[in-house]
């Protein structure tokens, strides 16, 4: 029990409940003392009332910045009734004790959440004696009760009236409630003031803050146990928050591959497809109607695309619907802005394997992409931008004594819009703005040179090869030249470079350099 109650503490901005409880306060000999507003709100309902700063003899100052902040009253609530030295400093400085305190706080996160509110005004609702005043009191639960909340106020009553005081147990209680409110309120203050500034691309600390949208049936292989999670601060088309129109949820490696697709189908010109396998493209074009390009996407590597997933930047008509459904053809998921009601479907009826296509309409792609790109390794999260957005064509220059047509310029931009999603050593062959050939994943750029070769197979001719880093050695330019290729795209930088060069010189070969290499590990 903690000492019968004399006075009792009462500050508050949430003013519900309080006229009942003062009254049965007061009923119960209970004497109030209150700052400004919470004081004449009770005066106004005929309850009897000691001021804050007649007691301290301070004055509310600075707009109420300072009502409570004062040693008559801290002491009060502070004080530990089972010392002398702490009872004969509250006798000696004429400090009364306040066994009940009733605070709850100026109402910030109501106040930044109206419109058009300026940092300013949110700072002003910004309480310092409040928390102070409830902290106080949690920390002194041994001797002080302290209600943070109307609903409190029920409870406590009933034990005052029943017995003069309050129980250890409520008054411990009500002391954890008091930390998490003042903790939550701490929070409000310190993600408003992060909202308010511009984002730090690496803040010196990061909070995660993920909702789990749900848990797979296992990760890459069965195994491993997988889920996965939304990030509320993600906006625009992505496959998280897609709707799905037909099929099965997606794996771990669904989703994985398709977030590539989606990738690869946006960096592509006009109407673009990709056809992605083990989160490489095998296939991706570009044309000028939606069918035409997922014909040619698929036609790339025909083999490699049987139970591929498929990224498109347009919608999905019938026509590509139609194309889909040639006998020989599987797909196991699509992404897609949007499907039209006849390719859905058209996307669902037999054969078999279509009632399980997974469809996932993402929506509009915006210009906003992920701003970082995040990966665990033991001990850590490593953390970089996004390697996202056309490069600037301007930087682009040519290397060597053929010049490049406008035809073969936007091949090879074709080729090296394609070749950045490829795992690096990255080589891709293109024609007709399609994917004809690539090497993908090789520890040498040679052996991914010679891949990429074979997979066009007599399609080589005439066709381009972008390469996502730099060539060591002129090995590589002879290969190609080899295969009948037309033209090369790569970043350059390479201490051999003029070897590079040289050796294009030699086979009468255009080639640009960039200027920016695009890894992808
Ligand atoms: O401005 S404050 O940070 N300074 C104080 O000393 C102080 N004391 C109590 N805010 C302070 N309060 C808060 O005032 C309380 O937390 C409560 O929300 C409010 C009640 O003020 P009034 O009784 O004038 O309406």
């Amino acid at each position: 029990m903690n000492p019968s109650i004399k006075n009792a503490l009462i500050s508050v901005s949430d003013k519900l409940g309080l006229v009942d409880f003062a009254r049965g306060l007061c009923a119960c000999g209970i004497t109030v003392y209150s700052t400004g507003g919470t004081r004449k709100h009770l005066e106004g309902e005929g309850i009897a009332v000691r001021d804050v700063s007649e007691y301290t003899g301070f004055p509310e100052m600075m707009d109420g910045r300072l009502k409570t902040l004062h040693p008559k009253i801290f002491g009060g609530i502070l004080c530990r009734h089972d010392r002398e030295d702490d009872m004969r400093a509250i006798d000696q400085h004429r400090i009364e004790a306040f066994p009940l305190v009733v605070v709850n706080l100026y109402p910030f996160e109501a106040t930044i959440a109206k419109s058009g509110v300026t940092m300013a005004e949110a700072i002003e609702q910004i309480d310092i004696g409040g928390p102070s005043l409830v902290r106080a009191a949690a920390k002194n639960h041994a001797f002080t009760a302290i209600a943070s909340r109307p609903e409190h106020y029920a409870e406590i009553l009933a034990q005052i009236e029943a017995t003069g005081g309050t129980t250890l147990e409520l008054r411990q209680k009500l002391a954890g409630e008091a930390f998490a409110h003042t903790a939550a309120y701490d929070r409000a203050i310190s993600d408003y003031f992060e909202s308010q500034s511009a984002p730090e691309a690496f803040p010196a600390t990061m909070r995660l803050e993920l909702k789990r949208e749900e848990v797979l049936r296992y990760g890459e292989n069965p195994h491993q146990e997988a889920a996965v999670y939304s990030n509320p601060r993600e906006v625009g088309a992505n496959l998280v928050t897609a709707r799905q129109l037909n099929g099965k949820g997606l794996s771990y490696n669904n989703l994985l591959d398709l977030d590539s697709a989606l990738a690869i189908a946006r960096g592509l010109p006009d109407c673009g497809v990709s056809v992605v396998k083990h989160n490489n493209p095998c296939g991706a074009a570009s044309s000028d109607n939606i069918a035409d390009a997922c014909r040619k996407a698929m036609d790339g590597d025909p083999v490699s695309a049987f139970g591929s997933v498929l990224g498109f930047n347009q919608p999905v008509d019938a026509a590509a619907a139609e194309y889909l459904s040639t006998p020989g053809l599987f797909v196991e998921a699509i992404a897609a802005p949007s499907f039209s009601a006849e390719a859905v479907e058209i996307l669902t009826s037999k054969p078999k394997w279509k009632a399980n296509v997974r469809l996932m309409q993402v929506g509009e792609f915006t210009d906003r992409r992920p701003p970082l790109q995040t990966r665990w390794i033991e001990g850590g999260l490593l953390v970089q931008g996004t390697d996202f957005g056309d490069d600037p064509e301007v930087e682009w220059t040519v290397a060597t004594k053929a010049q490049v047509s406008p035809e073969l310029w936007a091949e090879l931009k074709f080729a090296w819009a394609v070749c950045r999603y490829v795992k690096s050593n990255a080589i891709v062959l293109c024609k007709d703005r399609a994917l004809i050939g690539a090497g993908a994943g090789q520890m040498s750029r040679v052996d991914s040179v010679e891949i990429a070769i074979k997979k066009a197979g007599e399609r080589g001719p005439g066709s381009v090869l972008a390469s996502d880093a730099f060539f060591p050695f002129p090995d590589s330019i002879h290969e190609a030249a080899k295969a009948g290729v037309a033209a090369l795209i790569q970043p350059g930088g390479s201490k051999r470079d003029q070897e590079v060069i040289d050796a294009c010189d030699e086979h009468g070969l255009p080639m640009i350099f960039t200027n920016r290499r695009h890894f992808r590990h």
